[in-house]
Formats: structure tokens, C-alpha cells, sequence
């Protein structure tokens, strides 16, 4: 048996004052700086530097908003070696985030919100991670009806064809593109699950995959206190650990495919679930050359 390869680790630098998972702690260009300079230290080989908040229910910042937010925590994490991502659906943006040192666009909208972001990609050469969108976020829970389609998996993949024929169409070669089922977004608990389940289905396209979970909504409604009459999902800052476990599941192969990256917040706790896994496929192969 060969073992998957172990996904790569990127670490969340979210410079918003409005994010779900870490509540503005990161919103100064300052403390976004050295936090994302402890992800490093921490082991992650990715940092995701994103100035909106894609929260359900969020509302857009402002261009030159996100512009401030970003560009100078790129610049000095990039200026530090830092292989540096641009969390932005802005072509705007995406054009000044790789100036700045930016290898990598990852637009949650996978080229829906601002098709002219594909340009950007295509004239920069940088890697592009297309996620599985089909609203902004003020709105997208009212599209997570996926039935008629067949069911999440195969319009998933589907509407993510779409997106690759145009990602195709605007130049960008495929060895840049990566693809993101797109958990949480117009997605209900069960969507999410069912994805997880089947990223093979999606693996077929032929790209790279990466997969977002962490401390989202769907693991705090499975964690949700049985006694809690209203259902309420377990606090996000309380969801860690479930995400650490499907870090480990996913890296052990679980998910059916191999998955390239992980997005996570607290990178020191992926990072040692990612080496057990690794031990353990080294393990396996050496068990597979003794018996051989
Ligand atoms: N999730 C969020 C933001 N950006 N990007 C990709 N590629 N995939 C995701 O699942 C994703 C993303 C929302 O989570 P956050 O508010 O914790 O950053």
C-alpha cells in the first residue's frame, strides 16, 4: 500500500474585525503580523491572509477597507519568506496581494464574485484555490438546496466543473488551480458531511484539493449539548478538537482522496495530529517492506 502524501498546513491570518472564529483578536495589521509569524513557528507551510469576514450573515467591507487590512501584513510576512495566500474574492485586491508577495489567490467564490479576478491569475501565474460558492455570505444559506441536482456531492462537482471551464477559459494553466468543496458555505450539516465523505467524487476533477473546517458551524451543531433544549452548537471556541480528529481521518485517507492542504486555526494542534499520521504511514510501509 503507498500512503497518501500528508497534507500541507495552512494557517489563518484573518485580519477582519468581524470573524467568526477569532473575533477580531488579529484585526491590526500589527498583531496580524506576529500572529502570523507564530503559525510559522507553529509549522504551518501556508498562511491565509484574508481582510473579509465570510461569515453567515456578513456584510462586505469597503475595497480600500480591505486593501488596508491586507497588503501590509502580506508585505512583511512575504519579506519574512513566508509562503503567503490572499483570502480575497477582489480582483482588485488579488492583483495587490501578489505584488506584495503573494503566491497564492484563494477566492472563496471561485471567480463568481469578480470574474476579473482570473485574469489577475492568469497574468500572474500565481496558484489559485477555487472554492465551491454560490452567494455571498449576507445570503448563501438561503442556496443550500442541492435535491434537484442530485445531491450535494454531484452539484458540487458540477457547478466546480463550471468554474474550472472558466478559470480555463480566462488562461490559467491547471497545474495552478486547486479546488475547495466549500464547507459552510450554502451548506447545511449534513452537505458538509456528505462532501467530507466523498472528496474522491470531487478528486476525479483532477486537482489538488483543500479542505476548510475548522472550527465551523456544522462540527459545533454534531458537538451540541444533547441537554441544550434549544440545539445550540457548542461555542466556536470549543470546536477545536473535532477538527483536530477529522485533520487526522482526512490525513489517514478517510475522505476517500488525498487532500493537499488543510485550513486550520491553531496550527501547533493540526501540525501534531498531521506528524501521528505520517508515523503512522511510515509505519505501514514498513510493515509492507518487511512482508514483501
Ligand atoms: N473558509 C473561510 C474563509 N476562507 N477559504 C477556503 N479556501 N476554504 C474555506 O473553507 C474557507 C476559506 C471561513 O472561515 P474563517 O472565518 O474561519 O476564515
Amino acid at each position: 500500500m503507498t500512503a497518501a502524501p500528508i497534507p500541507r498546513i495552512m494557517g489563518i491570518v484573518n485580519v477582519t474585525p468581524d470573524s467568526f472564529s477569532d473575533g477580531g483578536r488579529y484585526a491590526d495589521p500589527e498583531r496580524a503580523i506576529a500572529h502570523g509569524r507564530a503559525l510559522l513557528v507553529q509549522g504551518a507551510d501556508i498562511l491565509d491572509v484574508g481582510g473579509e469576514s465570510t461569515r453567515p450573515g456578513a456584510t462586505r467591507p469597503l475595497l480600500a477597507e480591505e486593501l488596508d487590512r491586507v497588503v501590509p501584513v502580506i508585505e512583511a510576512l512575504a519579506a519574512d519568506g513566508a509562503t503567503v495566500s490572499v483570502d480575497t474574492m477582489r480582483a482588485e485586491v488579488a492583483a495587490r496581494a501578489v505584488r506584495a508577495g503573494a503566491a497564492i489567490v484563494n477566492d472563496v467564490s471561485g471567480g463568481l464574485a469578480d470574474p476579473e479576478i482570473l485574469d489577475v491569475v492568469a497574468q500572474t501565474g500565481a496558484t489559485y484555490v477555487a472554492m465551491h460558492w454560490r452567494a455571498h455570505s449576507d445570503r448563501m444559506q438561503a442556496f443550500a438546496s442541492y435535491d434537484a441536482q442530485g445531491g450535494v456531492v454531484a452539484a458540487v462537482r458540477s457547478e466546480l466543473a463550471g468554474r474550472v471551464a472558466a478559470i480555463r477559459a480566462a488562461g490559467v494553466a491547471d497545474t495552478q488551480v486547486v479546488l475547495d468543496p466549500g464547507l459552510g458555505f450554502a451548506k447545511l450539516p449534513h452537505h458538509n458531511w456528505e462532501l467530507l465523505r466523498a472528496l474522491d467524487d470531487l478528486a476525479g476533477l483532477g486537482f489538488p484539493l483543500l479542505v476548510g473546517a475548522s472550527r465551523k458551524t456544522f462540527l459545533g451543531r454534531l458537538l451540541a449539548d444533547p441537554a441544550d433544549p434549544d440545539g445550540n452548537p457548542r461555542p466556536v471556541g470549543e470546536r477545536e478538537a473535532a477538527g483536530i480528529a477529522l485533520s487526522a481521518l482526512l490525513a489517514a485517507g478517510l475522505g476517500r482522496a488525498p487532500v493537499w492542504c488543510l485550513r486550520v486555526h491553531d496550527v501547533r494542534a493540526h501540525r501534531d495530529a498531521l506528524t501521528v499520521a505520517a508515523q503512522w504511514s511510515l509505519a505501514d510501509r514498513a510493515a509492507g517492506e518487511e512482508e514483501s
